[in-house]
């Protein structure tokens, strides 16, 4: 192929995409958002051509002033909104964050207990990701079905018993908070830490619509600054103890991250600014639309996970469709009618599922963005009952799909400012 041609497949394939996430599909996969206007032009700067090794005012190139004054100051503004006053922002991911803490708290060898893969716990927790690459020995907490959570008291005796470096409680499928604070004294009472990956809900709390981990015995929380909280993607750790973060502080670099992508830092604190200014409501907001979904979409016939407990207290629902369809065709169907899902395992699933697990995961932190309310879920339970239950054709309700879309197209919750001059301005 030429390049003309080239050049012409990849123009048309990024403006597809761009249509059709941003103007016509319904986005729900739970670890996705959209940034405000203002922090994508933020993105947009010099920094992303930049180097910055080291810790702010102490690196290891020239030309850093800046980026050290905006790091140091979204460290604090980050920190204002969770009680902590050590925020490490280097760590460019989620998945990197937990690996800087979790080399620190044990060597290869070493027991870590994890939250049941069944109660939500993420691949970088287990011996198939990250805690496996640090030859860290994974040993799973009990799981409680009927509550959708970790077995407490199991927990606290298997902790006692296998005396682990650390213990991690949080994760990806997430419909309950996990019980940090007797998690927290069973690890604290045989010298481990415990590590709480918010990377799901780091902006309920920053929303004061989640329990804060730290203030409930978490020694440290890895977290995602682009899912429930709205900004780019990256990853970020918080502490409560100074000689933890010292250390981690050198394990991000320079063992994991070299350049932690700088253009992320003023995009993050112009979203954290906004979750100042707008956190509580867009949090609790996501919450109630999740209920309501939740709600709605049990209405009308499909089994939703959690109802014994009110469905969910985050940004997700969780459907058993196995006798639908299974979760491969239901994430499928609904993709054809422009409704945008993953297909999840659920905890009776084995792992070995994966490829056709019989839930599927629905987050509303985006549309919640959007500006979507408890009305609009009962839209969106609709479509899904038409698509999944009724079985209507999805080139049918695509239509509709995006006719409702379009009355969404501005992102809410956000700061408004006209002088932000973008690269593009600048870079002919
Ligand atoms: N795998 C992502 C999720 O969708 O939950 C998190 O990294």
């Amino acid at each position: 192929m030429s390049v003309k041609d080239l050049l012409e497949t990849v123009i048309g394939l990024v403006n597809e995409h761009n249509a059709w996430r941003l103007t016509r599909a319904i986005n729900m996969i739970a670890s996705e958002n959209v940034m405000s206007p203002l922090a994508l032009k933020a993105y947009v700067s010099d920094f992303m051509f930049r180097y910055a090794e080291g810790k702010p005012f102490k690196r290891y190139y020239q030309g850093t002033k800046y980026i050290d004054e905006l790091e140091v100051l979204t460290e604090k503004v980050i920190g204002s909104l969770i009680g902590s006053s050590m925020v490490e922002l280097r760590p460019t991911s989620g998945t990197l964050a937990n690996a800087a803490v979790f080399r620190v708290l044990a060597e290869p060898g070493d027991a870590a207990v994890i939250a049941p893969v069944q109660a939500g716990a993420h691949v970088s927790h287990t011996r198939f990701g990250t805690l496996g690459a640090l030859s860290i020995r994974q040993v799973d907490m009990p799981y409680d079905a009927e509550n959708m959570n970790v077995d407490v008291d199991g927990a606290v005796k298997l902790i006692r018993e296998v005396r682990p470096k650390f213990a991690v409680l949080g994760g990806s499928v997430y419909l309950f908070p996990h019980p940090v604070k007797e998690i927290a004294e069973a690890v604290h009472e045989v010298g481990g830490k415990l590590v709480y990956d918010a990377a799901h809900v780091f902006g309920l709390i920053c929303g004061k619509a989640w329990p804060n981990p730290l203030e409930r015995g978490a020694d440290v929380m890895t977290a995602s600054t682009h899912k429930t909280f709205p900004g780019p993607q990256g990853g970020l750790i918080a502490f409560r103890d100074e000689q933890l973060y010292k250390a981690v502080g050198k394990t991000v670099f320079p063992w994991f991250v070299s350049n932690h992508h700088l253009h992320r830092i003023p995009a993050t604190l112009i979203t954290a600014l906004e979750m100042k200014e707008y956190g509580e409501e867009y949090a609790h907001q996501i919450v109630r639309n999740s209920r309501r979904l939740a709600e709605e979409l049990s209405a009308r016939g499909f089994k939703v996970l959690g109802e014994r407990l009110g469905y969910t207290r985050s940004h997700q629902v969780v459907v058993n469709v196995r006798e639908l369809g299974g979760g491969a065709w239901a994430a499928k169907t609904l993709e054809e009618a422009d409704i945008i899902v993953n297909k999840n395992l659920l905890p009776m699933d084995p792992p070995e599922a994966v490829k056709d697990p019989s839930g599927i995961r629905i987050g509303t932190q985006e549309v919640t963005r959007l500006g979507m309310k408890e009305g609009e879920m009962e839209v969106i339970a609709d479509f899904l009952y038409r698509l999944l239950i009724k079985r209507e054709e999805p080139q049918k309700v695509r239509e509709e799909v995006h006719a409702f879309r379009k009355g969404y197209m501005e992102v809410k919750y956000s700061l408004k400012e006209d002088r932000l001059i973008t690269v593009l301005d600048l870079l002919k």
